[in-house]
């Protein structure tokens, strides 16, 4: 009887060896299973394993608020569960008397694990209400500037996702496909919740043996893989709309574009055409004022325009095009252009807002529902846009703006933690160190000894999915896991859901957080709601023994070929997408009454702040990307064997191309230094062609290792050098790939990292001692 267990990297099966130590095989069925979820039972990342509640020692001596400018550089003293769940439970208690609920920040955003029972957002957020509420986060660092613009011109992003064409679809008739930057095999390693089957090599593989022809746009080359040729056109980083604009302005003066779709699926194109033929602002956006911005010569601009317009072409935006300054404008402008070209709703044809981020896109499984617990009323009003978490800290009651209304920061005083890493996460961390100061007391339920657990105040040990039972479940993955306890809980730690049933029991809420079940009566009684709602689609699921004894459901016979927006395209009116309009809105009435100066009432180009083309580039002369990590989740599973091999003397490598590498005298291999205004990390320099001259890219996921006095990161982590700045003011999205760098180097005698090691304990008795 095989057993599983669920990752967001996919099904790993359970084997024992001879002398019954378990380890992970990627599941049977996963034609292309991703390595990083093999490494879940690693010696290297058991040794970062928390083992005890631990309290930092300045808080537990003097109480909240003691000496916050000492975070992350104190000792932690260990205490028993009893101790450490009194100390949360009182001082909840007194925040929340005192201040009230909006004075807690249990926004908490990050990935954490798969698991839909063990679902630390979902707990935290459970918890926080049943104890009164707390201030939320809004939108996700994935897609800031997308989930905010998309549902004023097409959907919502997670119903856009739910619905693009499947890759057969895509092989069988799209001829050309335009990909702004890449389709990254890494990135569709994971799916939000798990993976059944990886799907995206097979999908590009099948497409290149159908001929379709694939050109990928972007500052780098490494991000596309089929197996054939790639045409690849380099352009400069934060470009991707001047190109767009460039390509639509060959396909207007030269009468390609479809009129006749323009007028009856669309609104408001009159007013975009004459942004774009100079008439509103007296610069025509042809294809020479595009390759002055993009680097893209001009010839090339025209030629790609007329074949986009000859045969059936996908055009494919990444979310990382979103992650920056403007976000908006580049999803905004492919739907736009795809909407010149007339090929929405036909098979194949349109626009993709991220094939290659996650392996959801493309899937042929229905939208079902999985298992869900139940999250409860939040009596807090308060809000903030995820990335605008050190701006509350530092400007309480100041206001912000978001998608067309103005808001307060609330006044927080404890931030409550579970399931993510800010000092991962967080652009800018010099900046975020400052607001990480203001609370009186952080509370952090995490796993490993990560920079955000050093830099807390609180620290509660808690499980990994081996070690504990869980329904695994992600949306459109055709696959529900039994995801069986491997090993037994490692130290002290007790699952977010019990310490949470401890600390509602100390607030007088325990039968309301609990409603009178156990663990495993909550993971009988969702399987239970899900068993029932698959019934209504005539799918019958086995009894709860029966699936803990398969292990594994697996649906994936159930699918069906998607042309997205097929219906619409047939007809707007019986079918309209889910705009105000009900038709794809190139003008956005809305947003234009919104008044923003950063974002017009139609796709335009705005420069960022921080490109190749802004006045700082003569000071910082390369664009920084920091991009998502090949060997790892984020910053999970930084400690392993796998992660550990991607690095050079240890440091995350920077990739450079050659004439940039040459003229700062730099080799491949060597330990550099990369540095801003804001502040400066080490890093092993990678000498690549695949990367465009002036610029250079970082992957994130290296955990934050500060030199005690500089504050220089000595590992690679490229958060010390990004912007802490909105995309814009309608989504206040993360704009992390609007940087410049410098780099200098080679280093000589580097400092060596310390990422990996734990913090400095001091016994209990020896506080209590004085
Ligand atoms: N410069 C730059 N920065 C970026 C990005 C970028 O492109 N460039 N990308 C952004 C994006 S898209 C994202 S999504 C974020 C990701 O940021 P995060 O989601 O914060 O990153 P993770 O490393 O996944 O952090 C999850 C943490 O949860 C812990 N954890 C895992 N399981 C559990 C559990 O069951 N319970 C508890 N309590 N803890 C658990 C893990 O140990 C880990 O420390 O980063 C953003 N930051
Ligand atoms: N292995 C692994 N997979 C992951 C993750 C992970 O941490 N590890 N994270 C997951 C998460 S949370 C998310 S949100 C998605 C993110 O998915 P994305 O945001 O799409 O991923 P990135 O890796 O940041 O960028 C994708 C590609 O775009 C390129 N690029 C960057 N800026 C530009 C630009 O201005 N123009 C153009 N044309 N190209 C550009 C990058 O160099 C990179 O090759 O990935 C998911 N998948
Ligand atoms: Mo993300």
């Amino acid at each position: 009887m095989t057993r599983y267990t669920m990752s967001h990297w996919g099904v790993y099966e359970v084997e024992h060896d001879a002398v019954g130590h378990p380890r992970l095989l990627p599941y049977s069925a996963d034609p292309d299973p991703s390595p990083i979820g093999l490494h879940q039972l690693s010696p290297e990342l058991m040794r970062l394993r928390i083992r005890k509640p631990a309290i930092r020692e300045s808080w537990l001596r003097q109480g909240p608020g003691a000496a916050p400018e000492r975070r992350g550089k104190e000792r932690f003293v260990e205490v028993d569960w009893e101790t450490a769940i009194d100390l949360v439970a009182k001082d909840i208690d007194r925040v929340r008397k005192q201040y009230g609920n909006s004075a807690i920040f249990g926004g908490s955003y990050g990935w954490a694990s798969a698991g839909r029972f063990h679902h630390a957002q979902s707990q935290v957020h459970r918890f926080l209400n049943m104890a009164g509420g707390y201030v939320r986060h809004q939108d996700s660092y994935s897609l800031g500037a997308a989930h905010v613009i998309m549902p004023h011109v097409v959907d919502g992003m997670n119903e856009l996702i739910s619905y693009h064409h499947t890759w057969d679809v895509l092989a069988d008739h799209t001829r050309l496909f335009v990909t702004f930057g890449g389709v990254p095999a890494k990135n569709a390693q994971s799916s939000p919740g798990g993976v059944g089957r990886h799907r995206v090599k097979d999908g590009l593989a099948a497409m290149r043996a159908a001929g379709t022809r694939f050109v990928n746009i972007g500052p780098v080359s490494d991000n596309l893989e089929t197996g054939g040729e790639v045409e690849w056109i380099a352009a400069r980083p934060n470009t991707d709309t001047a190109l767009m604009l460039g390509l639509a302005w060959v396909l207007r003066t030269e009468n390609r574009h479809d009129s006749a779709f323009l007028a009856t699926h669309c609104v408001g194109y009159e007013k975009f055409e004459a942004y774009l033929l100079g008439a509103t602002d007296g610069e025509p956006k042809t294809p020479q004022w595009a390759s002055v911005i993009t680097g893209v010569p001009t010839d090339r601009i025209i030629a790609l325009a007329r074949e986009m317009s000859q045969v059936r072409t996908m055009i494919n935006v990444q979310w990382s095009l979103q992650r920056a300054k403007h976000g908006e404008q580049p999803f905004w402008m492919a739907v736009t252009l795809s909407a010149m070209l007339g090929q929405i709703g036909l098979p194949g044809g349109g626009f993709g807002c991220g094939y290659g981020p996650a392996n959801t896109i493309g899937t042929p499984h229905e939208k079902l529902g999985g298992p869900t617990l139940g999250q409860g009323r939040n009596p807090v009003k308060d809000f903030i846009p995820v990335a605008r978490i050190a701006d509350m800290l530092l400007h309480p009651g100041e206001p912000f703006a978001y998608n067309g209304m103005t808001y307060h920061y609330p006044d927080i005083k404890m931030i409550y933690w579970a399931g993510g890493n800010p000092f991962h996460h967080h652009q800018d961390i010099n900046r975020f160190l400052q607001a990480w100061q203001r609370p009186q007391t952080i509370i952090m339920q995490e796993q490993f000894w990560t920079a955000s657990a050093k830099y807390a105040d609180i620290v509660l040990p808690v499980t990994t999915s081996m070690e504990r039972d869980d329904l695994g479940y992600a949306s459109q993955e055709a696959v529900l896991v039994w995801m069986s306890k491997i090993i037994e809980p490692v130290g002290q730690a007790l699952s977010d859901y019990e310490i949470f049933r401890r600390l509602a029991a100390r607030l007088d809420v325990e039968e309301a957080f609990t409603e009178g079940r156990t663990e495993e009566q909550w993971l009988a009684h969702m399987y239970q709601g899900t068993v029932e709602r698959y019934a209504k689609y005539g799918i019958h699921l086995p009894d709860y023994e029966r699936f803990r004894e398969q292990g594994i459901i697996d649906l994936d016979h159930r699918k069906k070929s998607v042309v997205m927006l097929d219906a619409f395209r047939q007809d707007p009116i019986s079918a309209p997408v889910n705009t105000p309009s009900g038709k794809l809105e190139i003008f956005s009435e809305i947003i234009a009454a919104f008044g923003l100066d950063d974002c017009a009432g139609h796709a335009r180009w705005q420069p960022p702040h921080e490109w190749l083309g802004a006045p700082l580039a003569r000071k910082f002369p390369l664009h920084l990307l920091s991009d998502q990590p090949r060997n790892k989740l984020h910053s999970q599973l930084d400690g392993s064997p796998l992660s550990a091999g991607g690095k050079i003397q240890g440091r995350e490598p920077v990739y450079i191309n050659a004439s940039d590498a040459a003229s700062r005298g730099i080799d491949h291999g060597d330990i550099v230094e990369v540095f801003n205004d804001r502040g400066r990390c080490l890093a092993a320099a990678v000498i690549s062609h695949q990367i465009m001259p002036g610029v250079v890219r970082m992957s994130t996921g290296a955990w934050y290792d500060p030199e005690p006095l500089t504050g220089r990161d000595k590992h690679g982590n490229p958060n010390v050098l990004t912007a802490d700045v909105g995309a814009s003011m309608l989504s206040q999205g993360c704009a992390a790939q609007s940087c410049l760098v410098e780099i200098s180097g080679p280093l000589r005698n580097a400092p060596s990292v310390t990422a990996f090691e734990l913090p400095s304990f001091i016994a209990l008795a020896a506080v209590e001692a004085g």
